[in-house]
């Protein structure tokens, strides 16, 4: 496919790490809140194999942060979101669905508690601010509500822990999963979490002012160099295999987090407070009719998806849409993620997919590839 260049301009924001991802070669961008995200570097499978084998720097700056600040901070926070954060303190990160009034999914983040009386919200692809700031507005309640100067820079793939020891210290290999601590870099101290949107491990620093955002590419590189570092950016393939889903793509305000699988961060009985709270204790009791899937397709790589394709049963009828696809070379299949119908939703189920270049058999899997031996 070959698609005229996108004209940037202050709508379309570049990044701390902009001047580094093109000197690095970049092949294509997209837009993610406004701002620029790689795409692709070498080519999507160069790119897979490399992230699976060695270490990646990762300009996720457009995972921005909705910063929620003041004596009503946790209580917002628990507003925002269907699962239980009594538990979370300074130090942890939580994956949070976050739904409107009717339980429809506005954004899947990160929450990153910071304090008591502080958080960052790390959102996907949606205008999560207006919705807080809208909430704040009516309750008066007592927070700021902005986005900072804070950028995220990820190091991702088996060799990071060794890359972040070099320039941070032997610290960072003890931070846990989905827990951060603070690091010193250039006498800025910076949340350092192990997070990030692959399953190759690996961390996310929160740069905390665009300023050093470029000393901190080239010092990472540096140190990397040794383990084969290379510019890199969340990788089709690896997440489709992975099962991280993608708000926008995999699901909309269209679907409850129950559809989408993430029915286990919701504790809507205990989510004292939480906005949609009555939709989703009757969505959680009766259970989902349609929900996100794993599936195999048969045959050549399938072209790019950029629009649900129809999943049909062998009579024709619609049982569901595939939102991402592409070709895996370690499974030596096309997978891909959907949503199915509960009729037609059991492993092994074989059902047939309609793409732009004609219908393909696709089998229902029973869990996301990464799961499965390659
Ligand atoms: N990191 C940070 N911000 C982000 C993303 C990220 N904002 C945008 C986007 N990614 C939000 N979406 C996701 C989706 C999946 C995960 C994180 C963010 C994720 N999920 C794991 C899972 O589903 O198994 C782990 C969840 C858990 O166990 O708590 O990692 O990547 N900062």
């Amino acid at each position: 496919m070959n698609i005229p260049l996108i004209a940037p301009s202050r709508r379309l924001r570049r990044t701390p790490f902009s001047p580094g991802v093109e000197a690095a070669g970049v092949r294509a961008f997209t837009v993610y809140n406004h701002m620029l995200l790689p795409a692709a570097f070498r080519s999507l499978q160069e790119d897979y194999h490399h992230l699976k084998s060695a270490v990646q720097l990762w300009d996720v700056a457009c995972e921005r942060q909705v910063e929620v600040r003041g004596p009503d901070a946790g209580r917002l926070m628990q507003m925002l979101t269907p699962r239980d954060l009594r538990a979370m303190t300074p130090g942890q990160c939580y994956y949070v669905p976050m739904v409107d009034e009717t339980g429809g999914m506005l954004n899947d983040p990160v929450a990153v508690k910071l304090a008591d009386d502080r958080y960052w919200i790390s959102i996907a692809d949606s205008d999560l601010l207006y919705w807080v700031k809208g909430i704040v507005w009516g309750l008066r309640l007592d927070v700021l509500v902005d986005e900072p100067d804070v950028h995220p820079l990820a190091v991702q793939g088996p060799r990071a822990d060794d890359v972040m020891a070099a320039v941070f210290g032997d610290g960072v290999r003890d931070i846990r999963f989905f827990r951060f601590g603070w690091f010193a870099f250039q006498g800025r101290w910076l949340v350092v979490a192990r997070s990030g949107y692959s399953r190759q491990g690996g961390f996310e620093i929160y740069v905390d002012g665009a300023d050093i955002g470029m000393d901190l590419w080239r010092a990472l590189m540096e140190a990397g160099a040794p383990h084969d570092i290379r510019a890199g950016c969340p990788n089709l393939i690896e997440r489709i295999e992975g099962g991280l889903l993608s708000y926008g793509n995999d699901m909309t305000r269209e679907n409850t987090p129950h559809e989408c699988g993430l029915g286990k961060f919701c504790n809507t009985m205990t989510a004292i407070g939480c906005v949609g709270r009555d939709a989703l204790l009757r969505v959680a009791r009766e259970g989902p009719t349609r929900q996100i899937r794993a599936l195999a397709i048969d045959g050549a790589p399938v072209p790019p998806c950029h629009e649900p394709w129809a999943l049909s049963d062998a009579k024709g009828q619609r049982v569901g849409q595939v939102t991402s696809a592409t070709w895996s070379p370690d499974f030596a299949t096309n997978v891909a993620i959907g949503m199915v119908r509960m009729t037609h939703w059991e492993p092994g189920t074989e059902l047939m997919l309609h793409t732009p270049e004609g219908p393909r058999a696709a089998q229902v899997q029973a869990g996301f590839f990464h799961e499965q031996a390659a």
